[in-house]
């Protein structure tokens, strides 16, 4: 079979990526200018044309793009394709009141698909294998994105979409799925399951392809353990396409990004600032193989680290670590920093699953901080008399991490609700 997703690019040299990067850059700064009059306008404030724009060293000088510049050009306002050309869209959710809609052509459609046939490759996939795919499919990128993937890889794809656990089950069962796609919470949920009706030996997974949502490498050794696979990580944004953006390989220590279809720049996310390798920071992501929605320095509020360090894999593309949090996400508590993801690691390091709540609040003026961590069957059936003792313990282990005193209450197994899609766990109260 073809593969169309370029795997020797993967491989390739620094300086041919950056030649690749350097042409495409130039040549997709001035397809912005010519085609998007909201950022030729941002361009024009800071005095610049696209000839001030040679190679990537110039990168910096271009303005962000952030969710407030896609809300305030929502819906057409970023295109640069006219819409004959675009066949399709996603979008987010938009819970939160910030959707975003992003647009395809067919082209942008199969780059994105390679990308993501790219992350299954990297988990060990090959035409050989059965891919149960149960992002939600629709307007999230989850489905889609990973359905086109296997496709590509010549996977066997069964196109389940989230939710309905007893028919994922039959058919993982039934068809032998090999490799899962799903968010890391819903793999704990289908773990949960599988575990509870005695199908462990009936289940023929090897690898799975999380992501959608922050996951610790607790979460991850956890998930492995039951599942009895290999977990790799896969990240992206509906803005620069979907997943596939980066994904983990066998090393699993931190996801290449596709670095021939996207630039990474790590900032200081108060200032703008561009930092040096090896900073934690905010990531920043140039498409620059896109045609209907190219974001030039897209500002992702996700905060992590990027490292070149040899990979043993063989792959040279640069390797960023999983999200630590979103600048927006985190929860500043008592003036204190909190990411959820702080946590999930001490939750799962004592013994519990990543089913929990963060609750904050304001009372008298002073924030409260409480934690609802649901027990496992397991340390719930040895909990009697022990649950102060147990939540003492939580408590003082959240201290060590956070700093900060927050309140853990443990409550009975199956109290909390499951997600099939991304989790929601944080509830502050303090902006309602
Ligand atoms: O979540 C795309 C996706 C689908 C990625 C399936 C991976 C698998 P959005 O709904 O636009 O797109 O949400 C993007 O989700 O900015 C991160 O904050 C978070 N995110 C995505 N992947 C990861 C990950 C999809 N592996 C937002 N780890 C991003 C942590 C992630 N957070």
């Amino acid at each position: 079979m073809e593969r169309y997703y370029q795997p020797e690019l993967e491989c390739a040299s620094r300086e041919t990526i950056l030649a690749l990067q350097n042409e495409r850059l130039v040549k997709q700064v001035r397809h912005v200018w010519d085609n998007v009059p909201y950022y030729r306008k941002k361009m024009e404030e800071k005095g610049l044309t696209p000839d001030d724009i040679q190679s990537v060293a110039d990168l910096h000088k271009l303005p962000f793009l952030s969710k407030d510049d896609l809300r305030d050009a929502y819906p057409y306002g970023l295109l640069a394709k006219p819409l004959k050309d675009c066949v399709r869209i996603q979008s987010t959710s938009g819970t939160t009141g910030k959707r975003v809609v992003a647009f395809y052509t067919q082209h942008d459609i199969d780059l994105w698909e390679d990308c993501c046939a790219r992350a299954i490759t990297a988990a060990g996939g090959t035409d050989e294998d059965v891919c149960q795919v149960c992002y939600g499919y629709g307007l999230f990128t989850g489905g889609p994105g990973l359905n086109g993937g296997s496709h590509k890889v010549g996977c066997l794809t069964l196109p389940m979409s989230s939710g309905n656990t007893d028919r994922q089950l039959q058919f993982m069962v039934d068809l032998q799925s090999t490799i899962l796609c799903c968010t890391p919470s819903y793999a704990a949920y289908l773990a949960e399951s599988i575990h509870e009706r005695g199908l462990r030996d009936q289940i023929k997974l090897k690898a799975g392809i999380f992501g959608a949502e922050a996951w610790s490498e607790e979460m991850r050794r956890d998930i492995e353990k039951q599942l009895g696979i290999k977990a790799f990580d896969i990240y992206g944004l509906t803005e620069t396409s979907g997943p596939g953006v980066a994904f983990e390989c066998s090393e699993q220590t931190g996801m290449h990004i596709n670095e021939d279809h996207f630039i990474a720049e790590i900032i200081d996310p108060n200032t703008g600032e561009v930092l040096p390798e090896g900073s934690k920071g905010e990531l920043v992501f140039t498409s620059i193989t896109k045609e209907a929605f190219p974001l030039l320095r897209y500002r992702t509020r996700d905060i992590c680290v990027l490292t070149r360090e040899k990979c043993s894999c063989g792959r040279t593309l640069v390797k960023m670590s999983k999200p630590m949090g979103r600048s927006d996400d985190m929860l500043i508590v008592k003036g204190v920093n909190v990411f959820p993801s702080q946590i999930e690691a001490v939750l799962i390091e004592q013994g519990y699953q990543a089913n929990y709540q963060i609750i904050v609040d304001r009372i008298n003026n002073s924030d409260t901080l409480d934690v609802l961590v649901e027990m496992t069957p397991e340390n719930f059936s040895d909990s009697l008399g022990k649950i102060t003792e147990m939540e003492k313990s939580l408590v003082a282990a959240l201290k060590a991490m956070l700093g900060i005193y927050a309140r853990v209450k443990l409550v009975a197994p199956k109290t909390i609700a499951r997600s099939e899609g991304k989790a929601v766990r944080i509830i502050d109260k303090r902006k309602i």
